[in-house]
C-alpha cells in the first residue's frame, strides 16, 4: 500500500475536522444499520484525536465498545473516471467502514493504515456518507492484550501495559484519485560502493499490464542523479550524499507508469536515504560507522488529544530531542505517525521501529511486577490465533516503514514474558517472519527485567539485545550503590553474549518541583543520581551501543497506587517542561560526540 500523495496523476483530500460521533453502549449500530441514516443522538468529535479526553466525562473516557464517527464529504467532479480510495492512517484498536450504505472494509490493529477502492459506491460531485464503528475493546486475541472484567459499574478494560488505552481515529483519514492502471508498491534498499551508493528498486502495479515502468532519481536540489526502466531494477548514485544520524539527507525517486505510446498514467515520489545498517559483531554499524544511540523511548501522548497527530507537537519534540542532544528514539510501543517517520527521516533522527506488542506479560501489570491471576500463553489466554495477530501486525509495520532510512531496527515485542518454553515456542516463528520480510535490517526484541541474564529463552533470536532496566528503582529502591553493583553484575552476562547492547529503558518517575538534600526517590535530583549510576555502569561495557532513558516526557496511563496522574518517569513534563534530568542528559549526550 502506498500512503496517499498528490503527484501529476493523483490527488487527495483530507478528512479531518469535525465528525459526528457516537457512543454505542447497548452495542445496537450495527443491527440498527447505523451507517445508514445520520447517526442517531451525535455528537461532534475531531479527527484526528483519541476521543477518551474531549469529553468531561468518565462514561466517555472509560468507555469500552464500538464508537461511531460519521462525515459527508463532497466527492470532487474532476474525480469521474478515477479510482477512488478512502485511506485511513490508523483508527484504534480495529475499525469497520460504510461509503453510503456499502461496508467497504474492517482492519485489526490500531496503529497502521488501511483503505479500499470505494469507486463503485459514491459518485464524482455528490456528496457521500462515510461512517466508521471503531472498537477500542482488548481482548487475549488482541495485539496489545486486555481481557474484559465485570464490576458493579459494568464492564472494565483490563490490560498489562503501561499506558492509557486511547482510542479513536488518532491520524489523517484521506479521500483519494488515481487512475486506473495504478502503482500499488514500491519498495527500495540502498548499499554503498566505496563512494557511490546504489539503490535497488521494486515496483509493483495494478490494472497495468500494457504500462512501463520508468523512474528517475533526483537530489535534493531536483537534479537528476540517475535513471532507469522496468518494473524493478538498479541505480546507480557516484559519489552519493550519505543519509546519515544528523544529517537527513533524502533524494526523490520519481516512478512513473507509462502507456505504449509513452503517455504519463501515474506517477508516485518515494524518498530515498542512501544508507546501510549493520551489526558486527557488539557493533552497531550504520555506513560501515559504530553508533551509539541516545535518546528515548517516547509515546504519543498529549494532553486534551491523547494519541491523536499533531504537526506542532511534532516538531516542538524533535526540537527538543535536538535541544538535549538525543540522535534516536523507540517508537515505544507501537508504529507511530507516519509523519513522525518522514519527519525523522528529513531530521536525520535514528529509529527503533516497534510492533504493538506490548502487554504480553501477566507478570506485570501498570508498571507493578506481580501474579494478576492469569497465565500469559496458554490455549484460553494468548495463544496461537493471537500469534497469527501478532504476525500480521509485524507484517503491516514493515510494509509501513521498509522504505524509511531513518528505521534501523524492528523491534516485534516490548517486554514480554520471555523466561518460559511456552514464550520461546510463541516466538521463535515471529523472528524469521520479520526477517523474511525485510532481511536488511536487524531484528530484536525488547526485554524485560523479569527475564534477566541467563533466564530469558528468546534474547538468542535477535540480533541485537534490547533491555529495560530499573535497577535503583523498582528494584533497590533509593540504594543506588546496591543497584549499580546488581545493575553491573547483570550486564556483564549479557555482554558475554557477543551482540550489541541497547538499554531501551532506565528511569525513575520523578515529581516535578521535588527536591530533597539527600537521595530520595520522586525528587528531581534522585532522577539525576539515578541517571548517573546508570551511565556509569554503561560506560564499562563496550557491548553497550546506547542509551534510551524513559521516557522523554510523562505520559497518561490507568490509574493506580503506583501512578501519580500518569507515569512520571519522563525528562519533560507532560506539556514539555525540562525537568533537572533533561540538563543531565544534555550534558552528557551532547558531549558524547
Ligand atoms: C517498562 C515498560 C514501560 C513502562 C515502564 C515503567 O518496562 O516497558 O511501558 O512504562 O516500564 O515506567 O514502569
Amino acid at each position: 500500500m502506498l500512503r496517499p500523495q498528490d503527484s501529476a496523476t493523483r490527488e487527495r483530500k483530507s478528512l479531518n475536522g469535525l465528525w459526528r460521533f457516537a457512543l454505542d453502549p447497548d452495542a445496537e449500530g450495527r443491527a440498527s444499520s447505523w451507517f445508514s441514516r445520520p447517526l442517531p443522538g451525535a455528537g461532534e468529535m475531531a479527527v484526528p484525536a483519541s476521543f477518551n479526553d474531549i469529553a468531561a466525562d468518565s462514561a466517555v473516557r472509560d468507555y469500552v465498545g464500538d464508537v461511531w464517527y460519521q462525515t459527508t464529504v463532497r466527492v470532487p467532479r474532476g474525480w469521474a473516471g478515477a479510482r477512488i480510495v478512502v485511506h485511513f492512517e490508523s483508527a484504534t484498536h480495529r475499525a469497520t467502514v460504510w461509503v453510503n450504505d456499502a461496508e467497504v472494509v474492517s482492519h485489526e490493529g490500531g496503529y497502521t493504515p488501511f483503505e479500499a477502492d470505494v469507486s463503485a459506491h459514491l459518485a464524482p460531485g455528490e456528496p457521500a456518507r462515510i461512517t466508521v464503528a471503531v472498537n477500542n475493546t482488548l481482548s487475549f486475541q488482541s495485539i496489545p492484550p486486555g481481557v474484559i472484567e465485570q464490576t458493579p459499574d459494568g464492564k472494565r478494560q483490563r490490560y498489562w501495559h503501561d499506558f492509557f488505552n486511547y482510542a479513536g481515529i488518532h491520524r489523517t483519514v484521506w479521500l483519494y484519485a488515481t487512475p486506473r492502471p495504478h502503482l500499488t508498491d514500491i519498495t527500495v534498499v540502498t548499499g554503498l560502493d566505496a563512494a557511490a551508493g546504489t539503490v535497488d528498486y521494486a515496483t509493483a502495479a495494478a490494472d497495468a499490464e500494457e504500462a512501463a515502468v520508468h523512474v528517475v532519481l533526483r537530489d535534493a536540489d531536483g537534479s537528476e542523479v540517475a535513471a532507469g526502466s522496468g518494473a524493478s531494477g538498479t541505480l546507480t548514485v557516484p559519489n552519493a550524499h550519505r543519509w546519515a544520524p544528523g544529517d537527513g539527507y533524502l533524494y526523490d525517486l520519481e516512478v512513473q507508469l507509462a502507456d505504449r505510446a509513452g503517455g504519463l498514467v501515474d506517477s508516485y515520489h518515494q524518498s530515498v536515504g542512501i544508507r546501510t545498517v549493520r551489526v558486527d559483531g557488539i557493533r552497531f554499524l550504520i555506513n560501515g560507522e559504530p553508533f551509539y544511540f541516545t535518546g528515548f523511548g517516547k509515546h504519543e501522548d498529549l494532553p486534551v488529544i491523547g494519541k491523536g497527530h499533531n504537526d506542532a507537537h511534532l516538531v516542538h519534540d524533535f526540537e527538543l530531542l535536538k535541544w538535549i542532544g538525543a540522535n534516536s528514539f523507540r517508537t515505544s510501543h507501537y508504529p507511530y505517525s507516519e509523519d513522525v517517520l518522514d519527519y525523522a527521516d528529513r531530521q536525520g533522527i535514528v529509529l527503533i521501529d516497534e510492533t504493538p506488542a506490548v502487554g504480553l506479560n501477566m507478570g506485570i501489570g501498570g508498571g507493578i511486577f506481580g501474579g494478576q491471576g492469569y497465565t500469559t500463553f496458554s490455549p484460553d489466554t494468548i495463544n496461537d490465533a493471537t500469534r497469527e495477530v501478532h504476525a500480521q501486525a509485524i507484517r503491516e509495520l514493515i510494509a509501513r516503514d521498509k522504505n524509511h532510512p531513518s528505521v534501523v531496527i524492528w523491534s516485534i515485542a516490548n517486554e514480554p514474558e520471555s523466561d518460559t518454553a511456552a514464550a520461546e515456542a510463541y516466538f521463535e516463528p515471529l523472528f524469521p517472519l520479520a526477517r523474511q520480510l525485510d532481511p536488511t535490517r536487524p531484528v530484536g526484541f525488547v526485554n524485560v527485567m523479569l527475564a534477566p541474564y541467563g533466564k530469558c529463552r528468546v534474547s538468542k533470536f535477535g540480533d541485537v539485545l534490547m533491555l529495560n532496566r530499573y535497577y535503583g528503582w523498582y528494584v533497590n529502591t533509593g540504594d543506588l550503590g546496591a543497584a549499580e553493583m546488581a545493575w553491573e553484575d547483570e550486564l556483564r552476562g549479557w555482554a558475554s553474549e557477543g551482540k550489541p547492547i541497547i538499554i531501551t529503558e532506565y528511569g525513575a518517575d520523578t515529581y516535578p518541583g521535588l527536591h530533597s538534600v539527600v537521595a530520595t526517590p520522586w525528587t528531581e535530583e534522585y532522577q539525576v543520581d539515578y541517571l548517573a549510576m546508570n551511565h556509569r555502569v554503561f560506560d564499562r561495557f563496550d557491548a553497550v551501543v546506547g542509551e534510551q532513558m524513559w521516557n522523554f516526557a510523562d505520559f497518561a496511563t490507568v490509574s493506580g497506587i503506583m501512578r501519580v496522574d500518569g507515569n512520571k518517569k519522563g525528562a519533560f513534563t507532560r506539556d514539555r517542561q525540562p525537568k533537572a534530568a533533561a540538563f543531565a542528559l544534555r550534558r552528557r549526550w551532547r558531549n558524547l560526540g
